[in-house]
């Protein structure tokens, strides 16, 4: 188990997404990300442990070697596209809760920030846990939050940040929210967000991970 997971992780790092792709010239006509997470769920290696001790392992390595300015955005683009072939095989596990609707969710990540993955992967989760998902996408504005908050003014919000400079548009965003409903709940992430900027920015709860926003969510609809 653990060989197959060195290797996808060593194809998130190194952005091989699939067979057919050229990028690294070196793993040409080998299995890439894609296949691989194939081959690690028909083994039975659970999709938690895939995407915690393989994809997101991968991910943390390309993070070092960009802050170490080792590898540049071209790189950082191939590594993403990879997780994203390997997280399309794991989609349909974390999809595969109840269908009954608890709630509806609304989820973005903030204005000028352009990372989605971690934010996909809570959507997957939520979505799984029976909620009905409102995806903004990326680069989200807080004026399309309140128009969409204002249809679906039942809904709970999540927001995902992922630089310290967006972090500033997260504060803005959950005022935005909190002045215009007030009894509004907003749920933030990201790997740069903790519990004491929660607390600073008037958010209602923070989760370092997916499993924890479900967990609050299924909390308060109960
Ligand atoms: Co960017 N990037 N990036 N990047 N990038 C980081 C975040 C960085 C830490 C890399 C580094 O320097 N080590 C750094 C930020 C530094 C900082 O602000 N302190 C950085 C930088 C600097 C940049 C640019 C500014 C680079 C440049 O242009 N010079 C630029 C900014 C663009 C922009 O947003 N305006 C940029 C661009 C990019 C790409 C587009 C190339 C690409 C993103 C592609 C995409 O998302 N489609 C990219 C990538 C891939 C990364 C790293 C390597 C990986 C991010 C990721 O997907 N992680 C990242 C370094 C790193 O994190 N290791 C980095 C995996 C993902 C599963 O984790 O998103 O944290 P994460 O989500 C987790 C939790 O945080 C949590 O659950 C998820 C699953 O566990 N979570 C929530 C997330 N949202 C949540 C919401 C919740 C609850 C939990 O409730 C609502």
């Amino acid at each position: 188990m653990e060989d197959i997971l060195l290797k996808i992780a060593y194809c998130i790092e190194f952005g091989k997404v699939d067979k057919t792709s050229p990028y690294p010239p070196d793993m040409k006509d080998k299995d890439g990300a894609s296949e691989l997470t194939k081959q690690a769920l028909d083994m039975g290696i659970k999709p938690e442990i895939i995407l915690n001790n393989a994809l997101i392992v991968g991910m943390d390595k390309v993070g070092q070697k960009f802050a170490e300015k080792k590898i540049f955005i071209p790189q950082m683009l191939m590594s993403a596209k990879a997780m994203n072939a390997a997280i399309e095989h794991l989609k349909p596990f974390f999809n595969s809760g109840e269908i009954r609707r608890k709630g509806k969710f609304i989820i973005a990540t903030v204005q000028g920030d352009l990372h989605d993955i971690g934010k996909n992967l809570v959507k997957m989760a939520i979505e799984g846990a029976g909620w009905e998902v409102i995806d903004l996408g990326i680069d989200v504005k807080s004026d399309k939050i309140i128009e969409v908050l204002s249809q679906n003014p039942e809904a709970k919000v999540g927001l995902s940040a992922l630089l310290t400079t967006t972090m500033q548009n997260m504060r803005d965003t959950v005022k935005v929210i909190k002045d215009k409903f007030p009894d509004s709940t907003v749920l933030i992430g990201g790997a740069p967000v903790n519990e004491e900027f929660r607390k600073q920015i008037g958010a209602d709860f923070y989760s370092p991970d997916p499993q924890g926003a479900v967990a609050y969510l299924n909390k308060i609809a109960s």
